[in-house]
């Protein structure tokens, strides 16, 4: 029997490497601690249901949301994981108030910085959906040899060098870009390894899907109430142009419209009156990812990735997908919003 030809992560990143000039293979050892900490937490969030890491901790993080067990325990198999790599110097999380320095050991030499949400969506796992770990690679700009400071993590998007998610649903996917297109590789635990599935990702350029928490329409800026509106709309043949899917994770939303086309909206709210998501953590990885495979990622009036971060916890509004449908909302913010 023909054995199909499996590249693993690791042998992807090595390919890859073997690509760039000079490369010293620290960065790929960083990625490939990714991958392991991934699989670790994968392991977790597959049994959450039996053991307990289910559930609230009680605590409430810098977001002031209740901290869930699954999103410590994320926080903390990453951080062990990036630690030991030996090539990371700091981190900052969504699960802490400031940046996490690893002055140890080869990490205090790390010419790396990481910024990630280990666990998001968290408040849903208790139901058993998808969620996701998100995360975005730098290059420190202090000294190296010195413990990294804020600064290091307030880079705009542009400057990443490498992006990320992955997604623990029906499988689990690891999907990133270090700046030559995006790759999907999903987990097979039959050997333990993420295996490439999904290479040289490519989001259509238009799509059907629309997704937003309709719940808080009232507070829609016009713009984006007219663009609902919009795809809510007969056709002249009487058929329905859109569909609207809505998960309420934003590794899960992201992911089915990357494949499928599609846009994903969060606008401001009452709630959050500069948008939820988070632009270091959440919106420039994704950002990088969805430019790398021909989308789109904006703020309402600016490409997310040149945005300059002035906060770790920088909330910002969000719309992110295929590019034609991006486009068109960008018309209606542009004519109702006064943008
Ligand atoms: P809402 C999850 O809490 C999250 O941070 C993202 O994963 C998701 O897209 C968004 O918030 C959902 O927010 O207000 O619609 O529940």
């Amino acid at each position: 029997m023909l054995m199909h030809k499996v590249t693993t992560l690791n042998q992807f990143i090595v390919e890859r490497q073997a690509e760039i000039p000079g490369a010293t293979g620290e960065f790929s050892r960083l990625l490939h601690h990714v991958g392991i900490a991934a699989k670790k937490v994968h392991r977790e969030v597959n049994k959450a249901g039996l053991v307990d890491i289910l559930g609230r901790v009680g605590t409430i993080n810098v977001q002031g949301e209740n901290q869930q067990k699954l999103d410590l325990f994320a926080d903390t198999i990453f951080m062990d994981e990036l630690r030991a790599s030996g090539e990371c110097c700091g981190v900052a999380t969504e699960e802490n108030q400031d940046i996490v320095v690893f002055d140890e050991g080869l990490c205090r030499d790390g010419k790396y910085i990481v910024c990630m949400d280990p666990l998001d969506g968290s408040s849903n796992i208790d139901a058993n959906v998808s969620v996701g770990t998100i995360f975005s690679i730098y290059r420190r700009r202090s000294e190296v040899g010195s413990p990294p400071v804020v600064e290091d993590f307030l880079q705009a998007g542009t400057e990443q060098l490498a992006a990320g998610y992955v997604i623990y649903g029906s499988s689990t996917m690891l999907v990133y870009t270090s700046g030559r297109g995006v790759n999907g590789f999903t987990l097979d635990i039959s050997i333990g390894e993420f295996c490439l599935s999904h290479p040289d990702v490519q989001t259509p350029p238009n799509g059907r899907i629309y997704s937003i928490n309709e719940g808080n329409y009232v507070n829609f800026p016009v713009g984006v109430k007219k663009y609902i509106k919009y795809c809510q709309e007969i056709d002249a043949a009487g058929g329905r142009p859109y569909t609207s899917r809505y998960i309420g994770s934003l590794v899960a939303d992201y992911h089915r419209n990357m494949l499928h086309g599609g846009i994903f909206l969060y606008p401001e709210t009452n709630a959050h009156p500069v948008g939820k998501l988070r632009l270091i953590y959440e919106c420039n990885p994704m950002a990088f990812i969805a430019e790398q495979s021909g989308g789109v990622a904006i703020d309402g009036e600016r490409r997310v990735l040149e945005l300059a971060p002035e906060s770790l916890h920088q909330r910002v509004p969000f719309y992110i997908g295929s590019r034609e449908m991006v486009m068109k909302l960008t018309e209606f913010l542009r004519f109702f919003n006064n943008i």
